[in-house]
């Protein structure tokens, strides 16, 4: 081979390898969200750097010893006679099938640790100051340290139709409150666990003479950390105990009747996600709904038939 080829050669090799590492198309973002079930009770478990760690039992459950995670994106589903897609359509090619399933689950659902899967969630991304705008949409999973990742299990999340470099965040979960970033810029960690971080609220904007300011979401007991607000057992965006249109009733009909006392699965009224959804007992879910709901800062006569328990993310356009 002549001299010219083998530099040929070499030049063909240097650009397949510039286009197949370096031309994937939209932007990969580095997301970490907590949610409020899945730290309650949680022994005070901690990562290797010191941060809580949810629990997994919907990966591995106690009381059964089996999986409950989907292999396939929930949010367009039925769970438990709960419409999830009512509330996460999908925008732009986040449907698309690789996407929304998990091509080696075994492999993704067999990590332990800092980095097991607890659930899937659900994100968004709205136009920069236009609120309404759904620009993306993916379906990914939370880690137990609260990484937010693809469906490979661990890495950033790819938005393959994102082109804009700033915009907001909005995160969802199947049985908790979402919330929405202030303006993000693709580079940047987008940490919804930090106090720090800035999110939109309400403010007296819905009137009642309510003011929503710093309750976007919970803060949690240990460290102040921030979590997505549990209890929307019916994904109405909207948490609330007493008839009608509450969530308890779905715990209610998810319990189980024949005397075990629990119903082992993927259920939207298991509030702690332990894998089971309990009527009575010690942490039971309806009683862990209750005190939320009653709880709430803008409740302070405790109504159970509270009806402003919201999220605060903006009605889609
Ligand atoms: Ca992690
Ligand atoms: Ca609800
Ligand atoms: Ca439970």
């Amino acid at each position: 081979m002549s001299f010219s080829k083998i530099l040929l050669c070499l030049g063909v090799l240097l650009s397949f390898s510039a286009y197949s590492q370096g031309d994937e198309s939209g932007q990969r973002l580095q997301l970490r969200v907590y949610l409020e079930g899945a730290l309650i009770n949680n022994a005070n478990a901690v990562s290797e750097d010191g941060r809580p760690l949810m629990r997994d039992n919907l990966r591995v459950s106690p009381f059964t010893g089996l999986n409950y995670l989907p292999a396939s994106n929930p949010y367009q589903t039925i769970v438990s006679e709960v419409n999830l897609s009512n509330a996460n359509a999908h925008v732009g090619i986040g449907n698309r099938s690789d996407l929304v399933s998990i091509s080696d689950p075994d492999q993704v659902f067999g990590v332990f640790g800092d980095n097991a899967i607890v659930d899937w969630v659900f994100v968004e991304i709205r136009k920069a100051g236009d609120t309404d705008n759904v620009i993306a949409t993916r379906s990914c999973l939370v880690q137990r340290d609260g990484d937010v990742v693809d469906l490979d299990g661990q890495s950033h999340v790819w938005f393959p139709d994102l082109t804009d470099e700033t915009f907001h965040v909005a995160i969802r979960h199947r049985n908790h409150l979402g919330v929405m970033s202030n303006v993000v810029t693709s580079e940047n960690l987008i940490d919804f666990t930090s106090p720090q971080f800035p999110v939109f609220d309400f403010g007296t904007t819905r009137g009642q003479g309510l003011n929503y300011q710093n309750l976007s979401q919970k803060v949690h007991i240990n460290q102040g950390y921030r979590t997505l607000w549990a209890g929307d057992f019916n994904a109405d965006c909207k948490v609330k105990f007493a008839m009608p249109n509450d969530d308890l009733t779905i715990a209610f009909y998810e319990q189980d009747f024949s005397g075990t006392g629990y119903t082992p699965g993927y259920f939207q009224g298991d509030f702690d996600m332990n894998s089971v959804v309990t009527f009575s007992g010690a942490n039971n879910d309806s009683s862990l709904l209750e005190a939320q709901a009653k709880n709430y800062h803008l409740n302070p006569t405790q109504l159970p038939n509270f009806d402003y328990f919201i999220e605060q993310i903006p009605a889609r356009n």
